[in-house]
């Protein structure tokens, strides 16, 4: 499989023009649009991450390559996501209050639709009320967290405890992710489960369900 550096190279350095047209090129050679976004994209953003943390990049920076990765990933999503299949199942996701990371939310939908899921994207910065409103509402059958921030991510927490509260836990399977979250937190909030990817998140909601 071929790789494609440069692609890697654009997210991190915040270049979108680069970014699509290297992934439009890749995509026209038959490259792997998973293999892209994973090889070349996700690590590029890990990077970025590294960089933020050790004072190389600042707040604009992190901004560009996010505006990079999400030109490139415009042209892979309808790539993922199937059509005209039965859907597998109902899923609402968000981004949890306070939180404005989007990147992985939109890829872990847009793989849940690849997936034969039909997904209810409820956005970023998400209160407690729209996610229960979503179950009581929308008939969701998951329903997906994600937190990017450490101060974020007791608001999955608050979710779960509302839905406890108001009657509706057993309606409704529980899944989140995000960085800073990990299979232990999970468990210390009660949560159905915890994925690290995309691709895991899509094998854990259809296990969950055939549960
Ligand atoms: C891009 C970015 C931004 C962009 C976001 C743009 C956007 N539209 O998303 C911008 C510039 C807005 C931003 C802002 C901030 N950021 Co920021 N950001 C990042 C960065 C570099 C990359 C995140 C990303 O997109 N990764 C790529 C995606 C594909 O990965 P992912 O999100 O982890 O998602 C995958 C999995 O986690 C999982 N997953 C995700 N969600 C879900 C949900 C479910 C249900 C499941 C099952 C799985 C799952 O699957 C995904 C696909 O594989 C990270 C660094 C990092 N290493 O994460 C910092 C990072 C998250 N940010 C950080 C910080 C501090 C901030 C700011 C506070 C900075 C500031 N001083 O203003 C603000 C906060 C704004 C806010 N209120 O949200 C810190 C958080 C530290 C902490 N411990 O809390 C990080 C870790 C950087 C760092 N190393 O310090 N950021």
């Amino acid at each position: 499989m071929k790789e494609y550096k440069e692609l890697y190279t654009a997210v991190l350095e915040g270049k979108a023009k680069d970014a699509r047209a290297i992934t439009e090129k890749a995509l026209a050679e038959g490259a792997d649009p998973k293999q892209l976004v994973d090889r070349e994209m996700i690590t590029a953003m890990a990077e970025v991450g590294r960089r933020f943390e050790t004072n190389e990049y600042f707040v604009p920076e992190l901004l560009i390559s996010a505006r990079a990765m999400k030109a490139a990933l415009e042209l892979i999503k309808p790539l993922l996501v199937k059509s005209g299949v039965q859907p597998v199942g109902r899923v609402a996701i968000g981004t949890v209050k306070g939180d404005l990371h989007d990147i992985g939310k939109n890829l872990v939908a847009a793989m849940l639709e690849g997936g034969g899921f039909e997904v209810v994207d409820l956005g970023v910065d998400v209160s407690i009320e729209k996610f229960i409103a979503a179950v009581k509402e929308k008939n969701v059958e998951v329903l997906g967290l994600s937190a990017l921030l450490t101060t974020t991510m007791p608001g999955m927490k608050g979710v779960i405890e509302d839905l406890k509260g108001q009657g509706l836990r057993e309606k409704v399977k529980v899944i989140i992710g995000g960085a800073p979250v990990t299979q232990n937190y999970a468990n210390e909030i009660g949560a159905d489960g915890y994925a690290d990817n995309a691709s895991s998140a899509v094998a854990l909601a259809k296990q969950l369900l055939a549960a």
